[in-house]
């Protein structure tokens, strides 16, 4: 790509400058599982991520203005206002697991919410919270409370920043409910735009910075099947794979299976075909 400089890998994503305002966001078809990126891809997977974010984030630019300018014919790519990120990772849950579930194992709070006492893995919380967490730069973010978000952003924007995120989550937890899919908890990222407006970020709920799970398999009381990633989860599990990299490679029926997830859970949340996607990704803009 000539016309634009690398300026950073994620797992799953890359990141370019297209000029001094403006950055190239690229879904690529990579999958991770249990922290490790294997080294067998699910086709369109980068696609469906990239729709599904382009998707949100037309539906929700009336709660919070965003930084996506248009969607590549590529279907996976993005190009975004160029942001001051802030410095923290925007986690809203519905749901008590992952992090949240172990924190409150440890503690009965989750960054600084006194939770109900007794509640089980994976239940749904009275009401969701907003758990903050900061960036990590290599292993895992680290859960933190408010005081501790204020120093890191000003409790003037933090305030703004969880009102925003938590009508964000509820925007789209109710659509996607509506839809057969729970959205547990999910990951934001914000930033500031050159008049020091809020503005949405990174990706906009999906699957890799959501926990998706199909609501007529949930039940509290354990770890509900992850919509998307399941098959690639069950198959790891059968290897007595010790989940330190390199990853195994992933077998055909795998592959499609976990390919015909993907492609479900957009369908299933858009409500447009995946195939008509391909042909113009625009649709999912509406
Ligand atoms: C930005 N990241 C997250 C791998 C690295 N709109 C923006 N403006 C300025 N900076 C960023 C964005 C966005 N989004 C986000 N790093 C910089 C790190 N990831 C992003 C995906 O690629």
């Amino acid at each position: 790509m000539p016309e634009a400089t690398h300026v950073a890998s994620g797992k799953v994503r890359e990141l370019y400058a297209l000029d001094t305002d403006r950055l190239l966001l690229v879904a690529s078809d990579r999958i991770s599982t249990f922290d490790v990126v294997l080294p067998t891809e699910i086709p369109d997977k980068g696609r469906v991520l990239t729709g599904l974010s382009a998707f949100w984030f037309g539906r929700t630019s009336h709660l919070v203005p965003n930084h996506l300018l248009a969607l590549r014919a590529d279907g996976r790519s993005t190009e975004c206002r160029r942001l001051e990120m802030l410095p923290i990772e925007c986690v809203v849950r519905g749901y008590l697991s992952g992090s949240g579930w172990k924190d409150y194992r440890a503690t009965g709070e989750v960054c600084g919410h006194r939770l109900p006492s007794g509640l089980s893995e994976s239940e749904q919380l009275p009401e969701p919270i907003f758990t903050p967490a900061t960036k990590a730069q290599t292993g895992h973010d680290e859960n933190i409370d408010r005081a501790t978000a204020a120093k890191l952003v000003g409790a003037e924007r933090l305030a703004e920043v969880e009102e925003a995120a938590l009508e964000l989550y509820a925007l789209a937890a109710d659509h996607a409910r509506n839809r057969g899919i729970i959205l547990a908890d999910t990951k934001l990222e914000f930033g500031l735009d050159d008049a020091d407006r809020l503005v949405l970020g990174d990706e906009a709920f999906p699957p890799d910075s959501s926990r998706f799970w199909p609501a007529d398999a949930y039940a509290p009381g354990g770890t509900p099947p992850s919509f998307d990633k399941q098959f690639v989860r069950d198959y790891c599990e059968t290897l007595g794979w010790d989940k330190t990299p390199p990853g195994p490679e992933l077998p055909a029926d795998v592959v499609e299976g976990t390919r015909a997830r993907y492609v479900e859970a957009f369908e299933r949340l858009t409500g447009i075909s995946f195939d008509e996607y391909l042909a113009d990704p625009d649709v999912v803009l509406g």
